[in-house]
């Protein structure tokens, strides 16, 4: 149940499954302390996905840029703290894929309704691109996308399915990735959505 994608990208199938009963509940939690929100892109525009964060950091963005922050913008309070299942599930699959001892400081939580996409980008706003990234998707299925080093190259597509996780790091850690449009589905545990939670170390 796990398939390389690159040569430090793991699709870990199914792995976050034994979780889920106590990601959910925890999930809750963190939306009923900082509400998912759409945000606004340095150049104006409207994301597609709405998000929130918990842990020490959060990932924002608006007219200023991207960054991290220790305080919700929307409540001035810091962002919820990081679940122990959420830490837990991280270090766990981190350690599957040969990264030890990850301790993610940031999660960021997305929310995809059908329709909604991400585009192609890369993540390069954690302090230190060293450490791996572990991402979390639950609910409704994606295609996401998995590029190269630079924007031209054509991306793979690879479906991710409720409780699959993927960890990225070293030489991948900089790939375009994102994901194409969702299409209208409804999960038993989830309805009609998709979330995606991805652990840093962004401090
Ligand atoms: C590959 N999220 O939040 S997770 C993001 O499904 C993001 O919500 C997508 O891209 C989602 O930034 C994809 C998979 C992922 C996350 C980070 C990566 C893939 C990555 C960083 C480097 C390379
Ligand atoms: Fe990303």
């Amino acid at each position: 149940r796990e398939e390389r994608l690159g040569a430090q990208a793991l699709l870990l199938r199914g792995f976050a499954l034994p979780f889920v009963d106590e990601l959910l509940p925890a999930l809750t939690a963190v939306e009923a302390a900082a509400p998912f929100r759409i945000m606004v892109t340095p150049g104006g525009q409207s994301m597609s996905v709405a998000l929130t964060n918990c842990g020490a950091l959060g990932w924002i963005s608006d007219r200023g840029g991207y960054r991290y922050s220790p305080l919700d913008p929307l409540s001035g309070q810091p962002w919820p703290a990081m679940p122990e299942v959420f830490s837990c599930l991280a270090h766990e699959a981190a350690a599957a894929a040969g990264f030890a001892e990850f301790v993610p400081d940031a999660c960021l939580v997305n929310r995809y309704l059908p329709g909604t996409r991400m585009s192609l980008h890369q993540d390069r706003d954690e302090r230190s691109l060293e450490h791996p990234i572990v991402s979390v998707s639950l609910g409704i299925p994606a295609v996401f996308l998995f590029g190269g080093h630079t924007r031209r190259e054509t991306a793979q597509r690879v479906p991710l399915l409720h409780g699959d996780v993927v960890v990225w790091g070293g030489e991948d850690r900089l790939r375009f990735h994102g994901i194409l449009p969702i299409k209208e589905a409804v999960h038993p545990l989830l309805g009609a959505q998709r979330i995606n939670f991805t652990l840093r170390k962004a401090g």
